[in-house]
C-alpha cells in the first residue's frame, strides 16, 4: 500500500514547493506586495483570535514570525501531499485543491491594505506552476505492479502471485526518474522561494529606512503655494500632485530598491577633481525646496503624463562646479542604478537661474520608491527623459558629440527643451451639458519659461482669453479657467497657450517622437 500513496503524495508535496516558489519569486520582482506566503500569513495576523497571538508569543516569542511561516509551509506541504494523492485517483480533484490554495493567497494578497491588482499575480503564478508540475509528475509516476505487489517486492523480493506488469529493473529505472523529477521540482522551488526571499529582504530594508528618514529643512524653502493657485475646480487637476497619483514613468520591470546607506554618486568624466558623495554627506549640505514640474516627452497633446512637485534637493550646479568642469565638456550623462542613462546639457545644469537638484523629497516625503528613492534629479524645463535620472549613481561630465543616452539611441532627440502646451480637464470628453454658463478649466505650462495666458476656442471659432490662476512660478504649470455660454448642441472646444515670452502654442500636429508632440487637443462635449 505504500507506493501508491506516498509517491502522489511526493509528487504534490514537489508540485507546490516549485509553485509556492515560482510565486514568492514573481512577488519579489514585480510584485513586493503580492507574496502568497506573506499575505496568508499577514491575514492569518489579523483574523487570529487574541488569544492565538498571545500563544504564539507565549511559546515562540520574538520568532513567532518564523513559526507562524513555519506553520504556513506545514499547512501548504500538507495540502500539496493531499492534492497529489487525490489528483492520482480522481483527476481533477487535487488541481482543484491547488486551485483553492492559490485562490486563497490570491484572496490575501488582494485584500490587504494598499495593494494592487498587480499583486494577484504572484498567486496566479503559484497556482499555475504548481499544477502544471503536478499534472507532469503524476505522468511519470511509475506504474506499480500491483497495488500490494510493489510493495512486497520492495520488502524482500517475494513476489506475488499476480505478475507484475513490468519487469523490476524497469520499474526501478521508472521510480528513481519519477524521484529525480519531483526532487528537482523541490529544488528548484525552494530555490526560487529562498531568491525571492533574499530579493523582498533587501527591498524591505529600503522600505523600512525610507521611513525612518527625517528630511533636513531646506535653507532655501520654496515659496507657500499662493493661494490663487489653485482654483478648487472638481476634475481641474490639482497645482499640486499628490506623490500617490503622480505619473509613473521608467524601463524598470521592478523598482529599484537602493538602500541609502549603499547609495552614492560618482562625479566623473571630464572634470578636474572627480569625487563620489555619500547619502550623509548629500544630506548635511544646505537643501533648496523648489516647485518644479516634471514631463514624459510621450505625452501625447492633452495627455496626462505630467506632475507638479515641490522638491528638495541640492542643487546640482554646486556640485558639478566642486568638480570643476573641463572646457569641452557639454553634456552631463546621469546614470541610474538599473544602468539607465539620460543627457542633460551642462549649461542647463550650471546655469545659476534654474534650481536643477540632486533631490531627495517629494512633497515633504522622501522620495516614493517609484520615483526615484533615495536620490533623483529634477531639472526645471526639460523633458524627464533627458534630466529627471531617478536612483541617480553618477554624473558623467562628456560631449554630445562623444555619447549618447538610453532614449537618443532608440530614435529620441539628444536634447529635449519641453514644448509649450496646454490641456482641458473640465468639462470630461463627450459630457452632457446642461445650456447656460459652463465652466471650462484646464492646465498650461512651459517650465522655465512661464505661461502669459490661455485662449479657448469654441467649433473652431474666434479664440478668446481664459483666466490664469496665480502661477507657482515660471517653472511650474498654470491652471486656468474660461466661462462658456453654451448653446444646445455639438460642440468642439481647444485650448492654446501663449508663453511669457509671446510664443502661442502651434496648432501644427506633431507625434510624441522625436522631441514631444504639439497640437492643440479638441474636447467634444454635448449640450442639451
Ligand atoms: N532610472 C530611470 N530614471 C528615469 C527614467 C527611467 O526609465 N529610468 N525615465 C525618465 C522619464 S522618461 C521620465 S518622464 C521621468 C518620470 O519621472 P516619474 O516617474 O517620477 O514621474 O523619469 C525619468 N527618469
Ligand atoms: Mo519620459
Amino acid at each position: 500500500m505504500t507506493r501508491p500513496v506516498l509517491l502522489p503524495a511526493a509528487a504534490g508535496l514537489a508540485a507546490v514547493a516549485l509553485g509556492v516558489g515560482a510565486g514568492e519569486l514573481a512577488a519579489a520582482l514585480f510584485a513586493p506586495n503580492g507574496s502568497p506566503v506573506t499575505s496568508v500569513g499577514g491575514a492569518a495576523i489579523d483574523l487570529a483570535p487574541p488569544w492565538a497571538k498571545e500563544f504564539m508569543i507565549a511559546v515562540f516569542g520574538t520568532g513567532d514570525k518564523a513559526a507562524l511561516l513555519t506553520l504556513i509551509g506545514l499547512l501548504v506541504a500538507v495540502i500539496g501531499g493531499l492534492a497529489g494523492v487525490v489528483e492520482h485517483r480522481r483527476p481533477p480533484l487535487g488541481r482543484s485543491i491547488i486551485g483553492l490554495g492559490a485562490l486563497l493567497g490570491l484572496l490575501a494578497a488582494v485584500t490587504r491594505a494598499g495593494s494592487g491588482v498587480l499583486d494577484a499575480l504572484p498567486s496566479v503564478v503559484a497556482g499555475v506552476a504548481a499544477t502544471i508540475a503536478l499534472t507532469l509528475l503524476l505522468r511519470v509516476l511509475p506504474v506499480p505492479a500491483t497495488a500490494r505487489g510493489a510493495g512486497a517486492a520492495e520488502r524482500g523480493g517475494r513476489a506475488s502471485a499476480s505478475a507484475p506488469a513490468a519487469p523490476p529493473a524497469r520499474r526501478d529505472l521508472d521510480r528513481r526518474r519519477f524521484l529525480a523529477w519531483a526532487g528537482g521540482s523541490a529544488a528548484v522551488g525552494v530555490l526560487a522561494a529562498a531568491g525571492g526571499f533574499a530579493i523582498q529582504a533587501g527591498s524591505r530594508v529600503a522600505t523600512a529606512v525610507r521611513e525612518t528618514i527625517k528630511l533636513p529643512t531646506p535653507v532655501t524653502s520654496a515659496p507657500p503655494v499662493p493661494a490663487g493657485a489653485e482654483l478648487g475646480i472638481d476634475g481641474l487637476a490639482p497645482v499640486v500632485t499628490p506623490n500617490e497619483v503622480f505619473y509613473r514613468i521608467d524601463t524598470a520591470l521592478a523598482v529599484p530598491r537602493v538602500n541609502p546607506a549603499d547609495w552614492s554618486l560618482a562625479i566623473t568624466g571630464l572634470v578636474d577633481t572627480p569625487f563620489t558623495l555619500g547619502w550623509d554627506e548629500l544630506l548635511a549640505l544646505p537643501m533648496t525646496e523648489h516647485a518644479t514640474t516634471l514631463m514624459c516627452v510621450s505625452n501625447p497633446v492633452g495627455g496626462d503624463l505630467i506632475g507638479n512637485a515641490v522638491w528638495l534637493g541640492y542643487p546640482i550646479r554646486e556640485l558639478l562646479r566642486r568638480a570643476g568642469p573641463q572646457s569641452g565638456a557639454d553634456m552631463v550623462l546621469s546614470r541610474s542604478v538599473d544602468g539607465w542613462t539620460a543627457s542633460t546639457p551642462l549649461e542647463v545644469l550650471l546655469d545659476d537661474d534654474r534650481e536643477c537638484l540632486l533631490a531627495i523629497g517629494m512633497n515633504g516625503q522622501p522620495l516614493p520608491a517609484e520615483h526615484g528613492f533615495p536620490v533623483r534629479m529634477v531639472v526645471p524645463g526639460l523633458y524627464g527623459y533627458v534630466s529627471a535620472t531617478k536612483w541617480v549613481t553618477e554624473m558623467k561630465l562628456t560631449r554630445f558629440a562623444d555619447e549618447t543616452a538610453y532614449w537618443t539611441d532608440r530614435g529620441w532627440s539628444p536634447r529635449g527643451p519641453v514644448k509649450l502646451q496646454s490641456r482641458i480637464d473640465v468639462p470630461a470628453t463627450n459630457a452632457e451639458l446642461p445650456a447656460g454658463e459652463v465652466v471650462v478649466a484646464g492646465v498650461a505650462w512651459q517650465q522655465h519659461v512661464g505661461v502669459a495666458g490661455v485662449e479657448v476656442q469654441v467649433d473652431g471659432g474666434a479664440w478668446r482669453p481664459a483666466e490664469l490662476a496665480e502661477a507657482i512660478s515660471d517653472d511650474t504649470w498654470v491652471q486656468w479657467r474660461y466661462v462658456w455660454e453654451a448653446s444646445p448642441g455639438d460642440h468642439i472646444l481647444r485650448c492654446r497657450a501663449i508663453s511669457a515670452t509671446g510664443e502661442v502654442q502651434t496648432g501644427d500636429v506633431q507625434g510624441v517622437i522625436p522631441d514631444g508632440a504639439t497640437g492643440w487637443a479638441p474636447r467634444l462635449v454635448t449640450v442639451s
